[in-house]
């Protein structure tokens, strides 16, 4: 038996099929996986598993697992083992429409945490012990070393923590990945930290493989699938505008000194906004600007390409498949100028602060004081999770939340008077900005703020009610420093769940 992406003889006599792999998954299990914004996830052994935990369902045996990864997944993970209702834990960010119905029933328990905050929170032990790694490469080269996919992720504590490793080796996966990964292996627990040695976000201060202790190796199951390709809507009017007044805005910083000519390194969240935000740099004539980011996605990739940006750091590929197609072809090109890490790497704190990141991430809603949640529907219905976007926004120079200014059709106002839920505090946020203009909120106090959040981001469908909502709290709060009309400030949400609408 042979095969080009696996060069190590003595673990090739561990390939074994997807179902045997699963074997060595029992219930209540902790199962640590690879996988990123639908990048680098195992594709074969999730499944084959969701069929052992349906077949002990139809047994009346209960069999359920604790799953962790790096982030969102695909339907072949998450997907399925929602579907097979085998998931008691998940954590830390996701996105399948199955699992997040499982979440919001109340079927199954989910624990939102910051990116950065993964990989060390499973060292502390936070998280007991892990059982069993599930890890796609793209390869294992012959002295046993391990040539990471297309997401980096939490893989490197994963192999060195888990009790078994099952390694999913991915032919699909371009073999010119190799190189492009910088896995560092200078982390340690409290108090024996030294500071990273990481300067700039192009630099390497790692090695390109993943190790594991092959006597960890349990299973090894060969693959030929793509990942989960993300497809980007080309931009419309609403993205175009919030992308117009945010380049604007960064434009004014460099006019007045806060900023460098060449920006300071962007952290850009997924989604179609901030792709949106990204294609607008271009033509705005940015040049020679860096990445210092979580997820390369469709844009970033052509900023790369047409010389915007000269270099990107992230932990994982966010791709069309029109863009994946490409970056395949100009592989050899990119690896110069893409570094894949550890999350924990890609978005440390220290890193973060010290670089001066600007990060520009999505929101659910901002409420007049600039208190920003990114992850509950009426303060309670999980949408996906907070993911990279406190360690960017927390630590960055600038943290800027957009979105449309209405949801729903106009029914639901994403500026409230007071946010449902708060992922990013007042004291975090400094610039919000939606299609009806920006809001800088640096050096101003809550009143300043909410003054221009109202008039420069809210629908004017509700900024006369958000003007009312002000005014009142400002003569009949209990205190008049962040004033509010505590039995109001909710009153919007609770009425969009009892009428559909947010107006009166
Ligand atoms: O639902 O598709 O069913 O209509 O929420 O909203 O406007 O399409 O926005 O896709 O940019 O997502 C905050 C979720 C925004 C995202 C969030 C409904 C809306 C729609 C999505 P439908 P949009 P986006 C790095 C950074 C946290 C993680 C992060 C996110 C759906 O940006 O997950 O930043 N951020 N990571 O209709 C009710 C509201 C609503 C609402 C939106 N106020 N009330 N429903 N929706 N606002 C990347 C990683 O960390 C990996």
């Amino acid at each position: 038996m042979s095969s080009p992406r696996i060069l190590s003889s003595a673990l090739l006599a561990r390939v074994c099929s997807a179902d045997q792999a699963a074997s060595f998954i029992q219930p209540d299990m902790t199962v640590a996986m690879s996988g990123f914004t639908g990048a680098g996830y195992p594709k074969a052994v999730p499944g084959a598993l969701a069929g052992h935990i349906e077949a002990a369902h139809a047994r009346g045996e209960a069999f359920r697992i604790n799953v962790l990864t790096g982030a969102s997944t695909a339907p072949e993970l998450d997907g399925v083992l929602a579907r097979a209702n085998g998931i008691t834990m998940r954590l830390p960010y996701q996105s399948d429409p199955l699992l997040r119905d499982k979440i919001n029933a109340g079927e199954m328990e989910y624990l939102d945490l910051h990116l950065s905050h993964v990989a060390q929170h499973a060292w502390f032990g936070f998280f007991g012990k892990i059982d069993v790694a599930i890890v796609e490469v793209s390869g294992i080269r012959e002295d046993g070393l391990l040539i990471p996919s297309s997401s980096v992720g939490n893989n490197k504590t994963w192999l060195e923590l888990a009790d078994k490793v099952i390694l999913e080796v991915n032919s699909r996966q371009p073999a010119g990945l190799d190189g492009m990964h910088d896995i560092y292996y200078g982390t340690a627990l409290p108090p024996h930290r030294v500071p990273i040695p990481l300067l700039t976000p192009g630099d390497r201060i790692g090695e390109a493989y993943l190790r594991c202790d092959p006597d960890k190796i349990v299973a090894i199951v060969e693959t030929d699938a793509p990942d989960r390709s993300n497809s980007f809507s080309p931009p419309d009017a609403t993205s175009r505008q919030i992308a117009g007044h945010l380049i604007e805005f960064l434009r004014h910083e460099v006019a007045h000194g806060r900023l460098p000519a060449g920006l300071l390194p962007l952290q850009s969240g997924v989604g179609n906004i901030t792709n949106a935000v990204l294609a607008e740099l271009a033509e705005a004539g940015f040049k020679g600007l860096t990445a210092f980011t979580e997820v390369i996605q469709d844009a970033m990739l052509d900023l790369l390409e047409n010389g915007t940006l000269s270099v990107a750091s992230a932990t994982a590929l966010s791709l069309s498949p029109p863009a994946t197609l490409r970056f395949a072809e100009e592989i050899d090109r990119l690896r110069e100028r893409i570094v894949l890490r550890p999350q924990e790497i890609s978005n440390h704190p220290e890193l973060v602060r010290r670089l001066g990141c600007i990060a520009m991430n999505g929101m659910i809603e901002a409420d007049i004081y600039g208190n920003v949640n990114s992850t509950h529907v009426m303060g309670s219905r999980i949408q996906n999770g907070i993911g990279g976007s406190g360690d960017f926004a927390r630590n960055g120079y600038l943290a800027c939340f957009m979105s449309a200014s209405t949801a729903k059709g106009g029914d639901i106002s994403r500026i409230v008077p007071m946010a449902s839920h708060v992922d990013h505090t007042e004291h975090d946020v400094s610039v919000i900005v939606t299609e009806q203009g920006l809001a800088d909120l640096r050096g101003l106090s809550p009143k300043q703020r909410a003054r221009q959040v109202i008039a420069n981001c809210a629908h004017p469908d509700y900024r006369p009610l958000l003007e009312d909502y002000f005014q009142r709290a400002c003569s009949n709060s209990f205190g008049k420093h962040t004033p509010h009309l505590l039995d109001e400030s909710l009153a919007w949400h609770e009425r969009y769940i009892r009428t559909g609408s947010m107006k009166p």
